[in-house]
């Protein structure tokens, strides 16, 4: 049933924190602190979250460090995980249930495999480098749409303030050339959304590498093209993507690149 041996462990560390979360959310026991500012807050289940997951993570895979949004950690040349133990806290405090659990393998630059658990609609998301994606189970493939005029797009908001009227004017210029741009404030699920062809595509930038550890690997196993801004090859730490089919990821790139005016 498993594919490999990470899957397992992996697998088991997001059921177990996904559905705390999921008992935390039902029930509203929140206890919400801010953190760099009111939009970026942490609660009780991001940190109850962490610690499921960190303890199943160190029991399967002591040697394997872990590097969490919230429990800190140093990223090495070898492999290890990024833990984002509830992506979409902001979803999660005001009851929008589009929230998951994201779990990433990495060695160095190159990812090796990707989780992620969405506890509400129990939706499990996995792709090991080189095997496909999967959701619970089932095989899953991006959008092969051709044209930005009947895709379905996704981003969000740089948490960086100074950066909204950028990010503003991208966002109107590529309204005009597709159906619509969603922000679903979860990168995680986005990226999955991605995978399975909900979306036809997905940009932001200034994000973190546990927000995009998991759902990056998923995305690309699905068939998706998955770069930087620039349409290089993908950079966890650039904290920058576009992950889209490969018939309209090149003009989704163009009109970034080019949103000077
Ligand atoms: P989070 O809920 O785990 O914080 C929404 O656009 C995405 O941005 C979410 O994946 C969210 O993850 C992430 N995010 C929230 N605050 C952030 C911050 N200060 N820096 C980078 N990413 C952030
Ligand atoms: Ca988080």
């Amino acid at each position: 049933m498993y594919t490999n041996t990470f899957e397992r462990g992996m697998r088991a560390a997001v059921l177990a924190a996904g559905e705390r979360i999921r008992e935390l959310f039902l029930s509203k026991d929140l206890d919400i602190h801010e953190k760099s500012g009111p939009g970026d807050l942490v609660t009780r289940a991001d940190f109850e979250a962490t610690e499921i997951a960190l303890d199943l993570l160190k029991s399967y895979f002591p040697e394997i460090p872990v590097i969490g949004e919230e429990s800190g950690g140093k990223p090495t040349e070898d492999k290890c995980f990024y833990l984002d133990p509830l992506d979409g806290t902001l979803n999660f405090v005001h009851g929008y249930p589009n929230f998951a659990v994201s779990l990433g393998l990495w060695k160095g630059t190159k990812p090796l495999a990707g989780i992620v658990y969405n506890p509400i609609s129990r939706s499990l998301y996995f792709a090991n480098l080189d095997q496909g994606a999967f959701k619970n189970g089932s095989p899953i493939r991006c959008s092969s749409k051709a044209s930005l005029e009947s895709s379905l797009l996704a981003t969000g908001w740089p948490y960086d303030l100074s950066m909204t009227e950028h990010n503003a004017r991208r966002i109107k210029k590529l309204r005009n050339l597709c159906q619509d741009v969603r922000n679903l404030g979860s990168a995680a699920l986005s990226l999955c959304y991605v995978a399975e062809g909900i979306l036809d595509g997905y940009f932001e930038e200034g994000l973190d590498t546990w927000d995009l550890a998991g759902g990056a690997i998923i995305a690309q196993e699905a068939g998706a093209v998955v770069s930087d801004f620039e349409e290089n090859i993908f950079d966890l730490k650039k904290g920058e993507i576009i992950a889209a089919g490969k018939g309209i990821h090149h003009m989704i790139a163009e009109v970034i690149r080019n949103d000077h005016s």
